[in-house]
């Protein structure tokens, strides 16, 4: 499936690339290639997109092509949430990233070291190529996945919600181009029989109606296949049949929590069992109409207390037996939310290794309510729960179709249900048994056991070698920092000018 996951910005990279006149080779890691093997030899540029749990990769890989000559540039989700760091290893760091800034790089193309250049656009591109524009690196991307293929579009950037943890909660909502999905969409429909498509809005459809009418007026209803991440707050009765006569499959909406963010869920100020309730009927309307849910919690949460909070996830799961359950544990990814500018003052944010902010393998929050055991208690006890024999079954009987069936039978018993559960296990044994992991835990060390070095090691294989010294670790207070050091600058800045003044006043 890994292929199915790739993102967006680095295909249209690669076309605004060759808009400037540039010839582009196109590399799609999904995990199993040997990509040392897959890399272009003569390079001038690379542009390295990678998520945190990359960034490892990312940096030897950028270690490898310096030596080779190349000038690099990193972008995605790690260079906006890490910026401090990722400028240590690469000659240019790039946040939120339009055409002019690609040209920008492309023109000056010069190595900056040992620190790199940070360059950004102001705000989110205000339109974006679309898949025609896209399809040789969304096709050679998808000749990776072998039976399924999903096509990645994007409806819309940002989001009118404000979830504190979330990286749009600050980037305001703005819907892409109609017309452009529209052609794409009919494109679609010339390039498959019957087209899969993911959308990669952080919230699809806040904009329903002028979603779906683009919809209608491109295909003809359900000849295409959808998969929409959507707040609960846009799911009513009649928006899902909607969404059921315009082929939309499987959809994702976050609950993340029972106390917090009832702006998204449409239910206010409701929480605790009476939220359980509410959200439980309306993910059972939607599953007897769309036929695959999976449903989105974020556990660790500083509202959370205590076991309540996974006893009540337990019983939305007896309520609502068929959707499928996603956890991810509380991660302050950098400076990705104001938030984590809170935590890393409050000094809980922990430095486990990037390779390890996946959402699951590493929680680097301390958590306000619990202990590191009592916590890892819980989310095996939910997890083994969520898992069971039992519960797989209940699930399975609430589902309907081959397709919806054999995903959740395989999502439970694969690394993610069962895995999870045995590597947290595994977690929290070592908690117990070894004093120095404990220690890295309670934030008493900062030498980084050798469980996770191990893994690093093994996981990059031959990158090993081209990881420059000193990148297993970060400062995770960096991003607090760098506001501190920009406050200081800024106060120095204003008392130099009030002493001109009062100089020249004197005067
Ligand atoms: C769509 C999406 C997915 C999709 C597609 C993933 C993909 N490969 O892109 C799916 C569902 C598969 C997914 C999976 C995961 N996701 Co996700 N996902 C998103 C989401 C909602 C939107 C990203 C997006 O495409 N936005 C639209 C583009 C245009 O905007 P943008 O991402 O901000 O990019 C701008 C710049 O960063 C830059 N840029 C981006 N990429 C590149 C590349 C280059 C080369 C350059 C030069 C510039 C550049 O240009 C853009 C325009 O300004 C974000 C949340 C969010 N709202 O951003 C989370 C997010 C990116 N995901 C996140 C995570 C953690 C995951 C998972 C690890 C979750 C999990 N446990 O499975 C997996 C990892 C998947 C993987 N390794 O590929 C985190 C990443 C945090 C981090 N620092 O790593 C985010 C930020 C959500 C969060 N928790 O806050 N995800
Ligand atoms: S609704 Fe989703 S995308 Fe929007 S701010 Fe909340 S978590 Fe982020």
């Amino acid at each position: 499936m890994n292929a199915n996951f790739a993102g967006i910005m680095p295909q249209v990279v690669g076309v605004w690339c060759e808009e400037e006149g540039h010839h582009v080779t196109f590399v799609s890691y999904t995990g199993f290639e040997n990509l040392v093997d897959e890399l272009p030899e003569n390079v001038d540029i690379v542009f390295i997109g990678a998520f945190t749990e990359a960034a490892q990769t990312a940096y030897a890989l950028s270690k490898l092509f310096q030596s080779r000559g190349a000038v690099t540039v990193l972008g995605g989700p790690h260079a906006r949430c890490y910026p401090q760091d990722a400028i240590r290893y690469f000659d240019y760091v790039v946040g939120f990233t339009d055409k002019n800034v690609i040209r920008e790089i492309l023109q000056d193309c010069s190595p900056h070291r040992p620190m790199g250049l940070r360059i950004e656009a102001r705000q989110q591109p205000a339109s974006l190529p679309g898949v025609r524009e896209r399809w040789k690196f969304i096709e050679s991307t998808l000749r990776k996945a072998p039976l399924i293929k999903i096509v990645p579009m994007l409806g819309s950037i940002g989001c009118p919600y404000t979830c504190s943890f979330c990286i749009d909660s600050v980037v305001p909502y703005q819907p892409l181009d109609f017309e452009v999905m529209k052609e794409d969409l009919s494109f679609l429909l010339r390039k498959f029989k019957r087209p899969l498509v993911g959308w990669h809005d952080p919230n699809f459809g806040v904009r329903f109606d002028d979603c779906m009418n683009a919809i209608e007026e491109a295909v003809p209803p359900d000849s295409i296949d959808f998969i929409a991440e959507s707040s609960l707050s846009l799911l009513s009765e009649p928006h899902v049949k909607q969404l059921k006569r315009n082929g939309f499959k499987a959809l994702l909406p976050g609950i993340e929590s029972w106390y917090d963010m009832g702006g998204k869920s449409r239910t206010g100020r409701m929480t605790g069992m009476d939220k359980v309730r509410q959200v439980s009927e309306q993910i059972n309307m939607i599953m007897k109409i769309i036929p695959y849910v999976q449903t989105n919690f974020v556990l660790g949460l500083d509202t959370d207390q205590g076991a309540e909070p996974f006893e009540l996830t337990k019983k939305f799961l007896k309520l609502a037996p068929g959707a499928f359950p996603a956890f991810s544990l509380l991660s302050a990814f950098g400076q990705a939310a104001p938030f984590n500018l809170e935590l890393q003052r409050a000094g809980r944010v922990l430095p486990f290794p990037f390779h390890f902010l996946d959402n699951n393998r590493a929680m680097n929050v301390k958590p306000e309510n619990y202990s590191w055991p009592k916590f890892y208690d819980h989310v095996i006890d939910l997890g083994k729960h969520s898992f069971s024999a039992k519960a797989i079954a209940k699930r399975l009987m609430a589902n309907k179709g081959m397709v919806p069936r054999w995903l959740n039978l395989v999502r439970a018993v694969s690394s993610e249900g069962f895995g999870r559960i045995k590597y947290y296990t595994y977690v929290r044994r070592l908690l117990e048994t070894d004093l120095q992991f404990r220690s890295y835990f309670e934030q008493e060390t900062t030498e980084l056991p050798k469980f996770y070095e191990d893994q690093v090691r093994k996981n990059l294989g031959p990158l090993w070698d081209w990881l420059p010294p000193g990148a297993l670790h970060h400062d995770p207070n960096a991003y607090l920092r760098s506001v501190d050091h920009e406050a200081q600058r800024e106060a120095r800045a204003e008392s130099k000018l009030v002493q001109k003044v009062s100089e020249r006043l004197i005067a």
